[in-house]
C-alpha cells in the first residue's frame, strides 16, 4: 500500500493554528476531502481536507498543538502497491468560520489557495458587520472578560487547560488566566470556567473598576412561561457574535445616515443590463457603490485606514469587502484593488465571491486585507440601519432599499430614486463632520456617474 504524508495545505496568511478537533483517528478508513482536522487561528477556523481517501496510519498531530503550512498531520496508506512516503499537502483548508476581524488584515493579500474542494457543509461567514444585536453568549462574554483586573489576568502565567476548555472558556469571553483550576497540577475544568463566569455575572468576582461594570445578563427559567425551542447557536455564529459584540463595545462608532439621488446611475445601470450579453454577470448597484466608494476613500483616506495602537495606518491599496447573505450567516469576501477594475469586472467578481459564499466555497484569503466594507440590504429592505464596523477597518457604509420619492427642484416636486446611505465610522480617527463630508462627497459621485472617472 503506498503511503503518504499529508500536511497542512497553503491557509493564506495565517502564520500558525491550533489543532482543536482531531475529525480521524489510525485506522480509519476515510474519503477525498473528508476533513480529518479543525485548525483555529486568531481569524478563522479552517476543517482542512484529506487530498485522497485511503486508511489512516498515523495522526502526527495531537489538540492544542500549533501548526503552519507544512506541517505533517497523517500519514494515509492508499490502496495499490507499496512505495515510500510521499509528502502531500491536505487539500486546501475549507474555513469554517472566520471572524469579522478577518476580512481586514494588516498584512497584504495572501494568494488565494487552490481551489479548493468544498468541504464543510457550513460556509465561511467571516463577520456579520450590521447585525445589531450581540448573542447572549457575547454579551456574557464582555461581563466576564471586564470582571477581572488585566494585573491579575497577566500575573497568573501558563494555564494549565485541555483544548474543549479553552474552546468553552473562549465562547464564553472567559479570560482563563482569571480561572482557578481544580483539577490535577491545578488543571482548569468545566466547571471552574462555570464557577468563574457565575462568579462575574453575579458580580461576587474582583473588579478593576476599569470594565463596563454592566448589570448580569438576566437569567430566565423560559420554559415557565410557556413551551419553548431551545436552538443551540452554531460556533460559527458564536464566534462571530463574539467578534461583533467586541467591534460594537470597543469602538465609540457614530452613524452618518445620509441620501443619493441615483436616478441617473439607476438608468445607466438598467441601459447596462439591456445591453449585456449571455457570458456577462448582472450589474447591480453595488459595483458602482464600490467604485463610487473608492472616490470617496481618495478623497477621505482617513476612511481607508486602520487603527495600530496610536498609529493610524493609511493604505493605498483599495480592497472593499461585502457582506453577503448565506444560509448559514453572514460573510465579507474580499474584492481587491476595487480602483483598477471596471464596473463590469466588478459584477463578475462580486457575483462569482456571492456564489462561492453561499456554497460555502470562499477560502481565508478571500476574507482577508480588506479596508473598507459595504454591508448592502437594498435587496431586501429598510430604509436605515446601523452596520457594526468590521474591525480593523474603522468605517463601514450601510445601503437599504432605494425608492421613487418627490424632490422639490425649487419651482416642482420631480420624482427621483433616492438611496439611503447609513455610514458607521470610528469616532477616535473620524470626527463628524468628516463622516457627514464623507456621505455627501459620496451621494455627488453616485448622482453623476462621471464623476467615478476622476
Ligand atoms: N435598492 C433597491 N434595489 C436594490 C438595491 C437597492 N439599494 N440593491 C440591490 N437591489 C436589487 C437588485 O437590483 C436586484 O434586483 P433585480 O433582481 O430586479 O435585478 C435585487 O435587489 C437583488 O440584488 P442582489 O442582492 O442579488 O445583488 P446585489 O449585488 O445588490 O447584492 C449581495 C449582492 C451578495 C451583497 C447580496 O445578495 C446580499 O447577500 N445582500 C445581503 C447583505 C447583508 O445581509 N448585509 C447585512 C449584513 S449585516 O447584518
Amino acid at each position: 500500500m503506498p503511503l503518504i504524508e499529508v500536511r497542512v495545505p497553503d491557509i493564506g496568511d495565517v502564520k500558525d493554528a491550533g489543532v482543536t478537533d482531531l475529525l480521524v483517528k489510525p485506522g480509519d478508513a476515510i474519503s477525498a476531502n473528508q476533513p480529518l482536522l479543525t485548525l483555529e487561528s486568531d481569524k478563522a477556523t479552517f476543517d482542512v481536507p484529506s487530498p485522497s481517501p485511503g486508511t489512516v496510519r498515523e495522526v502526527k498531530v495531537k489538540a492544542g498543538d500549533r501548526v503552519k503550512q507544512g506541517s505533517l498531520i497523517i500519514t494515509l496508506e492508499q490502496p495499490g502497491t507499496d512505495a515510500k512516503p510521499a509528502a502531500v499537502p491536505a487539500a486546501a483548508a475549507a474555513p469554517v468560520q472566520a471572524p469579522p476581524a478577518a476580512a481586514a488584515s494588516k498584512v497584504p493579500a495572501a494568494p488565494a489557495p487552490s481551489a479548493a474542494p468544498a468541504l464543510s457543509a457550513a460556509p465561511a461567514p467571516s463577520a456579520a458587520p450590521a447585525l445589531s444585536a450581540a448573542p447572549n453568549h457575547s454579551a456574557a462574554a464582555a461581563s466576564v472578560a471586564t470582571a477581572i483586573p488585566a494585573s491579575a489576568q497577566a500575573s497568573r502565567g501558563a494555564v494549565h487547560a485541555s483544548p474543549s476548555v479553552r474552546r468553552f472558556a473562549r465562547e464564553l469571553g472567559a479570560d482563563l488566566g482569571g480561572v482557578t483550576g481544580t483539577g490535577p497540577h491545578g488543571r482548569i475544568l468545566h466547571q471552574d470556567v462555570q464557577q468563574f463566569v457565575k462568579a462575574a455575572l453575579t458580580g461576587t468576582a474582583p473588579r478593576s473598576g476599569g470594565g463596563l461594570d454592566l448589570l448580569p445578563w438576566p437569567s430566565i427559567d423560559f420554559a415557565a412561561f410557556g413551551p419553548i425551542d431551545p436552538k443551540p447557536l452554531s460556533r460559527i455564529r458564536k464566534l462571530a457574535g463574539a467578534n461583533l459584540a467586541r467591534n460594537w463595545a470597543m469602538i465609540p462608532h457614530v452613524t452618518q445616515v445620509d441620501e443619493a439621488d441615483i436616478t441617473d446611475l439607476e438608468a445607466f445601470r438598467v441601459q447596462l443590463n439591456l445591453e449585456q450579453g449571455e457570458d456577462r454577470a448582472k450589474v447591480t448597484l453595488l459595483s458602482f457603490l464600490m467604485k463610487a466608494s473608492v472616490v470617496a476613500l481618495r478623497q477621505f483616506p482617513d476612511f481607508n485606514a486602520s487603527l495600530d495602537g496610536d498609529t493610524l495606518v493609511l493604505k493605498r491599496y483599495f480592497h472593499l469587502g461585502f457582506a453577503a447573505d448565506t444560509p448559514n450567516g453572514l460573510v465579507v469576501p474580499v474584492v481587491r484593488d476595487v480602483d483598477k477594475k471596471g464596473v463590469l469586472d466588478l459584477a463578475r467578481e462580486v457575483a462569482g465571491l456571492a456564489a462561492r459564499a453561499r456554497a460555502g466555497k470562499l477560502s481565508p484569503a478571500d476574507m482577508q486585507g480588506g479596508c473598507f466594507t459595504i454591508s448592502s440590504l437594498g435587496g431586501i429592505g429598510g430604509t436605515a440601519f446601523t452596520p457594526i464596523i468590521n474591525a480593523p477597518e474603522v468605517a463601514i457604509l450601510g445601503v437599504s432599499r432605494s425608492a421613487m420619492r418627490p424632490q422639490w427642484s425649487g419651482t416642482e416636486f420631480r420624482p427621483r430614486r433616492i438611496l439611503p446611505l447609513s455610514l458607521s465610522y470610528d469616532h477616535r480617527v473620524i470626527d463628524g463632520a468628516s463622516g457627514a463630508r464623507f456621505t455627501s462627497f459620496l451621494a455627488t459621485v453616485l448622482a453623476d456617474v462621471r464623476r467615478l472617472l476622476l
